[in-house]
């Protein structure tokens, strides 16, 4: 059966391509997910997405996911710096969760580069802009096939 997978963003990135196009380039979040519904049906893999400004919300997502989901790629935004509640999230629902990030948070400021999220994720993608999500997918996708 096809790889059900949620694709969430955190806050902020609804705002992709409208401001800081330096920092995380000109496409929109529209842009982007347009590209991984492409790569997902060619891997047939089956994408839903959620975006959210609201810790709670995004909590609400990984707990929804528990249903239906084989796993998650998730820009958590800012939240990845300091959000118990998320990585308590995320440990609790027992899914794989690649956290993922447009810049390379290692090479911005110090408080950027503490995860309190990673220790929790199957892996970490981070610096590659618009590909950094298009290669967690990728990685993700591997890692459900190799368990089938
Ligand atoms: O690099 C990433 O993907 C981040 O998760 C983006 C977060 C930042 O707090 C993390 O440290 C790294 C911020 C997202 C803000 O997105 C914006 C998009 C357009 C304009 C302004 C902010």
């Amino acid at each position: 059966m096809a790889h059900q997978i949620l694709v969430l963003n955190g806050p902020n990135l609804n705002l992709l391509g409208t401001r800081e196009p330096t920092v995380y380039g000109s496409d929109t979040l529209a842009d982007i997910l347009a590209e991984l519904q492409e790569l997902a049906a060619a891997r047939g893999a089956e994408l839903r997405d959620v975006q959210s400004n609201v810790e709670g919300e995004l909590i609400n997502a990984l707990h929804d996911a528990r249903a239906w989901a084989d796993g998650v790629v998730f820009n958590p935004g800012a939240f990845t710096h300091y959000s118990y509640a998320l990585r308590d999230a995320i440990s609790a629902v027992e899914l794989p969760v690649v956290e993922t990030h447009l810049s390379n948070v290692h090479a911005r400021e110090a408080f950027r580069h503490t995860s309190v999220l990673s220790a929790v994720c199957l892996g970490v993608v981070a610096g590659f802009g618009r590909h950094s999500y298009a290669v967690a997918l990728d990685a993700l996708v591997r890692h459900l096939d190799a368990k089938a």
